[in-house]
């Protein structure tokens, strides 16, 4: 048996908190010869609730889970963490504008990135998930900048990737895993942009496979970008065991080697690929060698591609300036 991994996760007593803590602690992110230790981040108001949780991982005798440990504070949470997944963060409420949300987040980022690079491991990757992930997580990069590489942070679009691969699938009749090379453009957000023209079914292209290019330019986009508003509109609250799921997924994929035909969607500090302004954290198709990312190189965008990504790039240079000076 390895080394314990050690994983701090914010926001834990959460709905998406409630549904992760069990599948990491069961060995589903790390895999079945990885020891975990899960140190978990709550407002103090909330530690009551964590506690309940916490004695359920207990009861659940997980034989990979090493310990669980609780605090309000980041600087002991984040102490020595190989990962910090940042779930928590203040939801949108009725009334708020997006550059107060962007604020208000922004604070949180800003002295959790401090406290990544006072206390974190030097090579702690960070995977930011609480919205608005992408700007959130540019803010923490920024604050953590000197200790922890910028290439060692990233915001969740795995969620997006999933459901674009499950409805590709089903239109196509065929099972999810015959979907490959689908990626999610841009920002986490209704302007993200679920690439489909690099995709394939069965290793074909998609567009030979899927001859309904209307029905993909417009029925699929809007239903990818309005999924989360979907959900919450039957469930009464936001999906919470899928992007789970997609955090799981996201950290296999990073900490895995991608098969071949594959991609893994999340949004990384740009390096000036395709013509996305460098440093600002933007969703590009991505592979991994198990231990670092590369950003898939040499795609052709058409114009309606093209056309995508400037709205979602856009959205993300503006979001980007509302909270500049957040930024050293
Ligand atoms: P919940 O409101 O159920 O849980 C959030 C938890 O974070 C609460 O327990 C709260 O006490 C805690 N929290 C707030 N501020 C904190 C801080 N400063 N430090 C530590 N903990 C703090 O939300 P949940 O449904 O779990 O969603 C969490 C976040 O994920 C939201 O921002 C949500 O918008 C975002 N999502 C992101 C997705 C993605 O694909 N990137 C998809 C799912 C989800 O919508």
């Amino acid at each position: 048996m390895s080394q314990t991994i050690r994983v701090a996760i914010t926001g834990a007593a959460g709905q998406i908190g409630y549904a992760l803590l069990f599948r990491i602690a069961s060995g589903a992110m790390f895999g079945p010869a990885t020891r975990v230790h899960l140190s978990l981040l709550e407002l103090e108001a909330a530690l009551p609730a964590l506690e309940g949780v916490r004695m359920e991982l207990e009861d659940c005798a997980f034989p990979l889970l090493d310990g669980v440990s609780m605090a309000s504070d980041p600087m002991k949470a984040f102490e020595g963490a190989d990962w910090a997944l940042l779930v928590g963060s203040v939801p949108r409420k009725a009334g708020m504008e997006r550059n107060d949300l962007l604020r208000i987040n922004g604070g949180i980022f800003t002295a959790q990135g401090k406290a990544l690079a006072a206390v974190a491991k030097k090579t702690c990757r960070v995977l930011v998930v609480g919205n608005p992930c992408n700007t959130n997580a540019l803010i923490a990069m920024a604050n953590a900048k000197g200790s922890l590489p910028k290439e060692n942070f990233y915001a969740m679009t795995m969620l997006d990737q999933n459901r674009a691969i499950a409805q590709l699938a089903r239109k196509a009749g065929v099972p999810v895993s015959q979907v490959g090379r689908v990626a999610i453009w841009g920002n986490h957000s209704s302007t993200q942009y679920p690439n489909f023209y690099d995709a394939q079914i069965g290793g074909k292209p998609l567009p030979e496979v899927i001859r309904d290019e209307a029905w993909l330019q417009g029925e699929f986009l809007a239903t990818i970008q309005q999924r989360g508003a979907a959900i919450i509109k039957a469930r009464g609250a936001s999906s919470a065991a899928s992007a789970a799921n997609a955090v799981v997924d996201t950290v296999r994929g990073l900490t895995t080697p991608t098969p071949a035909g594959a991609w893994v969607s999340a949004a990384v500090c740009s390096d000036g690929s395709y013509g996305i302004p460098e440093g600002l954290m933007f969703g590009f198709p991505l592979t991994s060698d198990g231990k670092t990312h590369t950003i898939v190189k040499g795609l052709t965008p058409n114009e309606f591609s093209k056309g995508r990504i400037a709205a979602t790039l856009k959205e993300l240079v503006e979001e980007r300036d509302a909270v500049k000076d957040l930024m050293p």
